[in-house]
C-alpha cells in the first residue's frame, strides 16, 4: 500500500467533470465571477454580498461570515459542474476555533464506548481497509434559509449551502466491526478537531442511530472529487451520511463513542431539531409542537441558467437547465413549467451518477407572448415524493424544499 496520503495516489477527474451540455444552447454566458460582489435577491435582504478569494483553498465563494467561516457556493458553479469542485464547495463551521493545519503523520481517530475493543486509527490505518466511493449531496438543513418569510434569525443563506462530491473514504461498518460494537449500544457519536471559543460553550457532537451507523453506506471520507479534502471541508477525515443533512456529516472527525444510551447532548437535543410534522412545517408563532433531530432530506431543484429579472424574447426558443436531487432517494423525474405551474412539461435528465447525487436536466421552450412569467421547475424522488407547491415555515428555517419560481421577463 502506497504510505503517502492519497492526494496524487487518487487521479484528478476534475476536468473530465464539465457538463457536456453546458455548451449546448447556451441562453446566457455565465457572469465573470472576478466581480466583486454578487446579488441575492433575498427577500429580507441584504441584496448584495461580497464574493471572497481569501479563504486557503478556496476560489471565488460568497462571504455570509468570516469567523467561523459560512461560504456560499455561488449559482453558476451549479450550471457548470454537476460536481462541484473542492475550490468553490461551500464552507460551515459553527465554532471559530478551526486548526488552520493538521499533520496527517500524527493524526489519529479514535473509536471507543460501548466496544470490546478500543482502536487508535492513523490515516495510513484507514487507507488499509476496503476504499468505497459514492457520489452524495452534501447540504446544510439550513439551505436557502434567506427566503423563509417571515424571515428566521441564522445564516441567511440563499441556495448554495449545498454541494454534490464524489465522496472516497472506508465503510463505518468496518471500522466499528473491528472495533466490536457490544450489545446494547444504541447511538454512535462523532466529534471533530475544531473547539469552542469559550469555555463551557457546548461542543459540536453528533450522534446517529447504531443500525444507521452500521448500514454499509455511511462512510469516512478522506478524499472528495479524487482529491484529499480541503481543510475547511474537514481534512484529512470527514463523515458521510447519504441522503441525511450535513449538520451529521462531521468534518475532521477523531473521536467515535459507541454509546449504550441515547445522546442529549445540546447539538442533538436542542439545535438541529424540526417540527415533528409534514415538511417540518408550523405556523410562525406557534408554541407546544413535539420536535425530533433533522433527519433525511427532502426532493429539490434548482433552474441554474437563468436568473431572475432575466430577459427572454417572445417566440424564441430557449434552453432551461439545472440541477435536482431526490433527498435520500435518487431522481425519478423533472418536470418544467414556464406559464407559473399551469402545465408542466417532463425534462430531459443527465447522466445518473448514484441516488444521492445532483442529477441534471434540461429542456428547451418558448414562450409565446411579451410580459412576465415564472419559470419553476419541480423534482420527484424515485420513492414517488414530489416537491410542495407552497413553503414549509418552522422558527430554525431548515428543510426548505418548495417549488421555487424564477420570475422572468418576456419582450
Ligand atoms: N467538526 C465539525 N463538523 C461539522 C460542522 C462543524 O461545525 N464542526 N458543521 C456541520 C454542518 S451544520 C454543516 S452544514 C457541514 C458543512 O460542511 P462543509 O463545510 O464541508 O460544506 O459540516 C458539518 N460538520
Ligand atoms: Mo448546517
Amino acid at each position: 500500500m502506497d504510505r503517502q496520503f492519497p492526494s496524487r495516489a487518487l487521479s484528478s477527474r476534475r476536468r473530465f467533470l464539465k457538463t457536456a451540455g453546458a455548451s449546448t444552447l447556451a441562453l446566457l454566458s455565465a457572469p465573470a465571477l472576478a466581480e466583486t460582489v454578487v446579488n441575492l435577491p433575498l427577500p429580507g435582504g441584504p441584496d448584495e454580498r461580497p464574493i471572497t478569494t481569501t479563504f486557503p483553498q478556496k476560489g471565488p465563494l460568497i462571504l455570509q461570515r468570516t469567523r467561523p467561516p459560512l461560504l456560499e457556493t455561488p449559482l453558476e458553479v451549479f450550471d457548470q459542474f454537476v460536481f462541484t469542485p473542492n475550490d468553490q464547495f461551500y464552507v460551515r463551521w459553527h465554532w471559530a476555533d478551526i486548526p488552520g493545519a493538521v499533520d496527517v503523520s500524527t493524526f489519529r481517530l479514535t473509536v471507543h464506548g460501548n466496544v470490546d475493543r478500543s482502536l487508535t486509527l492513523s490515516i495510513d490505518d484507514l487507507l488499509a481497509l476496503p476504499r468505497v466511493e459514492l457520489a452524495a449531496v452534501n447540504q446544510c438543513s439550513g439551505n436557502s434559509r434567506g427566503y423563509f418569510q417571515p424571515r428566521v434569525p441564522g445564516a441567511q443563506w440563499s441556495n448554495g449551502a449545498m454541494g454534490n462530491a464524489r465522496w472516497t473514504g472506508v465503510r463505518l461498518k468496518d471500522v466499528l466491526d473491528r472495533a466490536g460494537v457490544k450489545a446494547g449500544s444504541i447511538q454512535v457519536r462523532f466529534k471533530g478537531l475544531d473547539e469552542p471559543v469559550v469555555p463551557d460553550a457546548p461542543k459540536l457532537m453528533k450522534s446517529l442511530a447504531i443500525d444507521h451507523a452500521r448500514d454499509g453506506e455511511v462512510m469516512l471520507a478522506y478524499a472528495m472529487n479524487g482529491e484529499q479534502l480541503p481543510l475547511l471541508n474537514g481534512f484529512p477525515l470527514r463523515l458521510i451520511v447519504p441522503g441525511w443533512y450535513s449538520t451529521y456529516w462531521v468534518k475532521m472527525l477523531n473521536d467515535i463513542e459507541v454509546l449504550d444510551r441515547p445522546d442529549t447532548n445540546f447539538w442533538m437535543a436542542t439545535a438541529y431539531t424540526i417540527p415533528d410534522t409534514p415538511h417540518a412545517n408550523v405556523e410562525p408563532g406557534q408554541t407546544g409542537f413535539k420536535s425530533v433531530p433533522i433527519n433525511r432530506m427532502v426532493p429539490r431543484s434548482l433552474i441554474t441558467n437563468i436568473k431572475q429579472s432575466d430577459t427572454l424574447h417572445a417566440g424564441a426558443p430557449s434552453l432551461a437547465r439545472g440541477i435536482a436531487f431526490g433527498g435520500d432517494a435518487g431522481v425519478a423525474r423533472v418536470d418544467f413549467s414556464s406559464d407559473g405551474g399551469k402545465t408542466w412539461e417532463q425534462t430531459q435528465l443527465g447522466k445518473d451518477e448514484g441516488k444521492y447525487s445532483f442529477r441534471q436536466w434540461q429542456i428547451s421552450f418558448a414562450v409565446p407572448l411579451k410580459g412576465s412569467r415564472a419559470l419553476m421547475v419541480r423534482c420527484t424522488s424515485s420513492s414517488g415524493e414530489t416537491q410542495p407547491a407552497t413553503p414549509n415555515w418552522n422558527p430554525a428555517g431548515f428543510m426548505r424544499n418548495v417549488i421555487e419560481q424564477t420570475p422572468i421577463v418576456v419582450v
